[in-house]
């Protein structure tokens, strides 16, 4: 018998600025480092277009009411709001996620809004990003201007979407040491990680002071590591690697400081950053209301015994586990089943760290993503029979329930997306959504919108709030 959801408990869909929006030079909004990346191959998706949410925000939220959404995660675009990240005020910017926001309470949705997914403006990039401590400063301004701006309409905040993903697959989500000394990557993105944390617990300090009722937290994608075996060492492997892998981000946004695992990681790798007097204390002086984490699959590392001498970036997929030399690497679990695009499918992982997460903070718990990736067909009648997706998503709810049978206090679940958008990795090839968009990777189609299986069956699950 397993215990119910509680009441008000926030069923919401997640999407993030540059993947949903497009508009991406529209009404004085500035480039930011995603938008300029050349990142799928030529004539195939970007972001310029890609679901076209900035046009059609209305019809998107209006669909979004008619499934029954409690609430709705998206992103601001920092360089939509600020063009050059730390200049003037781009007033259309303010205007646009005023409407959205608008528009979510009129159909009583509540807005959860991620400050920070990945798209630093370019201006920024360009003098540094997150290797320049002036980063830090113009982050703060940006989180300072939209709590004065929202504050009043939003309650839920979010600091920044998957920092541990920036820092350990850099290369795809625009924070890679490109521009920088490359003789050694991982040095400067420890640093920039850093620079992160202080930026983000300004922000947090920000909310609390400006607004007193308002609740943040960080939102790291956390994939619980297991060992391959039960060797000692590779049990050792598995848990150096959940230390700088997971619990690295939150300890830092929960705790306030660096674990001793991940220090002693960095330390013995020469990737310690530099701080200044006062970090720590800021670290420390920060508090998150509640913890905010991406789930979509756990990770199986064993003891790696080359030599610490070669180490290279991992580029790309996030579910790639990063191979470190004379520390891990990562193994297949032949326990799991994978998704389409390969990633390891684990509801047992979900409840294993819903209660690993609780247990180490004791704060509620927010699922801010999860989701399947597939490619979807749209049948001729306007429908999209995404079975398989409704059997994702259902395994997931599942053991959420039994992590809230464990004990665990969970306020929501926002699960990889609302309605399709642009794939990090792959495109528009890659569907998440309970919402189809109409077009493809060459062709933009009538990019109208259709209801999937999934939103019926997503409808049905709100209303009874839980499992039909
Ligand atoms: C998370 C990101 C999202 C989204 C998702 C799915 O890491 O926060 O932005 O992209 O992963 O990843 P992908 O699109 O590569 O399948």
């Amino acid at each position: 018998q397993l215990d119910p959801f509680p009441e008000g408990f926030l069923w919401s869909g997640s999407t993030s600025a540059y993947q949903v929006e497009g508009a991406t030079l529209e009404d004085g909004k500035g480039p930011s480092v995603v938008d300029l990346r050349t990142q799928f191959p030529e004539g195939t998706s970007d972001y310029k277009v890609a679901s076209d949410h900035y046009h059609r925000f209305r019809e998107d939220v209006a669909l979004f009411g008619e499934m029954g959404l409690k609430a709705y995660r998206f992103s601001v675009s920092w360089s939509r709001v600020i063009p050059d990240g730390d200049g003037e005020v781009n007033p259309q910017g303010i205007e646009f996620y005023r409407n959205l926001i608008g528009e979510l309470r009129s159909k009583g949705i509540e807005p959860i809004v991620t400050l920070y997914h990945f798209d630093l403006p370019a201006a920024l990039h360009e003098r540094g990003g997150w290797s320049n401590r002036e980063t830090i400063d113009a982050f703060e301004r940006y989180a300072r201007i939209l709590f004065e701006e929202f504050g009043g309409e939003v309650k839920y905040w979010l600091g920044i979407n998957e920092q541990n993903m920036m820092i350990l697959h850099g290369d795809a989500i625009g924070t890679s040491g490109e521009d920088h000394d490359d003789s050694d990557p991982h040095k400067d993105l420890y640093q920039q990680n850093h620079h992160m944390m202080l930026a983000q617990a300004r922000a947090f300090n920000a909310l609390h002071e400006m607004l007193p009722e308002a609740k943040i937290g960080p939102a790291p994608n956390i994939a619980i590591v297991y060992a391959a075996t039960s060797k000692p060492e590779d049990m050792l492997a598995a848990d150096s690697y959940n230390a700088i892998r997971n619990w690295l981000y939150l300890d830092m946004a929960v705790h306030g400081r660096y674990n001793s695992t991940a220090w002693a990681y960095l330390r013995a790798h020469g990737w310690e950053p530099k701080m200044e007097d006062g970090d720590l204390e800021l670290l420390a002086s920060a508090k998150a209301d509640y913890v905010a984490f991406n789930y979509y699959s756990s990770m199986t590392v064993q003891a790696d015994h080359r030599s610490m001498t070669e180490t290279k970036s991992s580029a790309g997929d996030q579910q790639l586990g990063a191979s470190d030399p004379g520390v891990q690497e990562p193994a297949d679990n032949p326990n799991l089943e994978k998704t389409a695009f390969g990633w390891e499918i684990d509801t047992v992982g979900f409840r294993i760290t819903f209660r690993q997460i609780w247990e180490r903070y004791h704060l509620p718990l927010l699922v801010t993503e999860n989701g399947l990736g597939a490619p979807d067909t749209l049948e001729a009648d306007g429908s999209v029979h995404d079975g398989y997706r409704i059997d994702y998503l259902r395994s997931h709810i599942h053991a959420m329930q039994e992590a809230i049978t464990d004990g665990v206090e969970v306020m929501g679940y926002s699960p990889w997306s609302a309605i399709d958008l642009i794939s990090t990795h792959s495109g528009v090839t890659k569907r998440y959504g309970f919402i189809y968009v109409d077009r493809d990777e060459f062709d933009l189609r009538t990019l109208d919108r259709f209801k999937k299986d999934s939103f019926y069956w997503y409808q049905r699950v709100i209303e009874a709030n839980g499992l039909p």
